[in-house]
């Protein structure tokens, strides 16, 4: 494949953005090489400016599930951009959507707007603390909530991909309060509470983890979390910015059967367009400001445009008949594939999948796929690396990271699945010689 006008155009972005890039998890870090640059999308295609085509399964990084320039959600924002694109005042679109969210995933008995996943989980925290007047808070290593300060301990994501779990600039009292637990740890998640119960704010966790490469729940594991906060009185978050309307209609919570008192949300809910949101019991919501004393504030927060793309996605998913059934399944076509393409060549490989995301391991030599972020960080990336390129230059795009989850939209037909598992057939044989 030809990248001249991508080296060129990433050159002068070097010159101009820290690393070329405005989000450190597309700088292809960790797995070398120059990124190619998107020049346009459609379906469930991306066309770089040198007119190279790839099968996008990153569809950037969550949020198009409907794939790229559905009609009928550009259609909603040319209709919004024709009105003007902000006002700073209250609009009838706000309400549709939080209707729209409030019908599919039900715990969220009121929501506030914002407008990206970290301020959703920056301001939950925040919504916690002043709720319930206590300061710890438990997140899981190698989870990833976006980067407020207090969050930015034992991150995933391109924290993990790229070596700073704990940033610099982070200073000790931001974090001081925040207790980093290991994912799926029963015994550690007990002992904290043991410890710090009745000083105990609140939990976050991704029901499902999506930025160690995708980590699922052992059973009983939420069930712990709900029993142990409402034990202490702590507040249950689950941070669903990636498996809310990924992994079932109503996201995580809906396929597992637990009610979190808290739901963060981002990526799906925008449509492609900036939006996150946080919400849950309305006796906690009515916490914030100015319904009550918790500050947060935004100047775009429930921007029309934005808003009009992420309603319009929803009601497009709500409308389509086995909208989820259709989607999974051709995530769990995928991993097989891939499994079994791995397998034929000798390869030692392991996919985890739920709902719409999922991600291939190259853990060590008979291990299983990964549980915990131990496990996830030894698995081989330098492996992972050349699995990258051969897959790209076949033109299938891929997260550039192990540790990142790769996404199916309603775009991905058995046909593209099958394509993307014999690139792989030929991708683990050359891999092998
Ligand atoms: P944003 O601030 O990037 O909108 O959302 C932060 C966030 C919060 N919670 C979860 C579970 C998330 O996955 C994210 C963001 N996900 C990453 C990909 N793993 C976004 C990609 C990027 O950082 O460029």
């Amino acid at each position: 494949m030809d990248h001249t006008k991508s080296a060129a155009v990433f050159a002068q972005a070097q010159t101009l953005i820290p690393g070329g890039v405005n989000s450190p998890a597309r700088a292809f870090g960790s797995v070398g090489g120059t990124p190619v640059v998107i020049d346009r999308a459609e379906g469930p295609w991306l066309f770089d400016v040198d007119g190279n085509r790839y099968l996008d399964y990153v569809l950037s990084w969550g949020p198009m599930i409907l794939g790229h320039a559905n009609e009928r959600v550009s259609a909603a924002l040319c209709r919004a951009v024709s009105r003007g694109t902000s006002y700073g005042a209250p609009t009838v679109m706000e309400n549709k959507i939080a209707e729209q969210v409030r019908k599919m995933i039900p715990s969220i008995e009121k929501i506030r707007l914002v407008s990206s996943g970290t301020e959703a989980t920056m301001s939950a925290i925040r919504l916690a603390r002043g709720f319930t007047g206590r300061d710890k808070i438990i997140k899981f290593t190698g989870c990833y909530h976006g980067h407020s300060d207090a969050l930015l301990v034992s991150a995933g994501s391109s924290a993990a991909t790229l070596g700073v779990p704990n940033s610099p600039g982070v200073t000790a009292g931001a974090v001081a309060d925040t207790i980093p637990v290991p994912y799926n740890d029963f015994q550690a998640v007990s002992e904290v509470f043991q410890a710090y119960g009745d000083r105990m704010a609140g939990v976050i966790v991704e029901p499902v983890v999506g930025n160690m490469g995708c980590v699922v729940p052992k059973p009983g594991f939420l069930e712990l979390l709900r029993q142990k906060c409402d034990a202490s009185g702590a507040l249950l978050i689950f941070d669903e910015v990636m498996t809310g309307f990924r992994v079932a209609r109503g996201g995580a919570q809906e396929y597992f059967g637990i009610r979190p008192d808290l739901t963060t949300l981002g990526k799906i809910i925008g449509g492609g367009l900036p939006v996150g949101a946080y919400g849950g019991r309305a006796d906690v919501m009515d916490a914030v400001l100015p319904a009550g004393k918790v500050f947060q504030a935004g100047t775009l927060s429930g921007n029309p445009l934005a808003t009009a793309a992420g309603y319009e996605t929803l009601r497009v998913i709500d409308q389509t008949a086995d909208f989820y059934p259709r989607v999974a399944s051709a995530m769990s076509r995928l991993g097989a594939g891939l499994e079994e393409a791995a397998a034929a060549a000798g390869i030692h490989a392991r996919f985890t999948g739920i709902g719409a995301m999922g991600t291939l391991f190259f853990p060590p030599a008979g291990r299983e796929a990964p549980s915990c972020w131990a496990e996830a960080s030894a698995c081989d990336t330098r492996l992972f690396a050349r699995y990258f390129h051969a897959m790209l230059d076949r033109g299938i795009y891929l997260p550039c990271s192990q540790f990142e989850a790769l996404f199916t939209s309603i775009e991905h037909t058995d046909e593209f699945v099958d394509m993307t598992v014999a690139a792989a057939r030929e991708v683990f044989r050359s891999l092998k010689d």
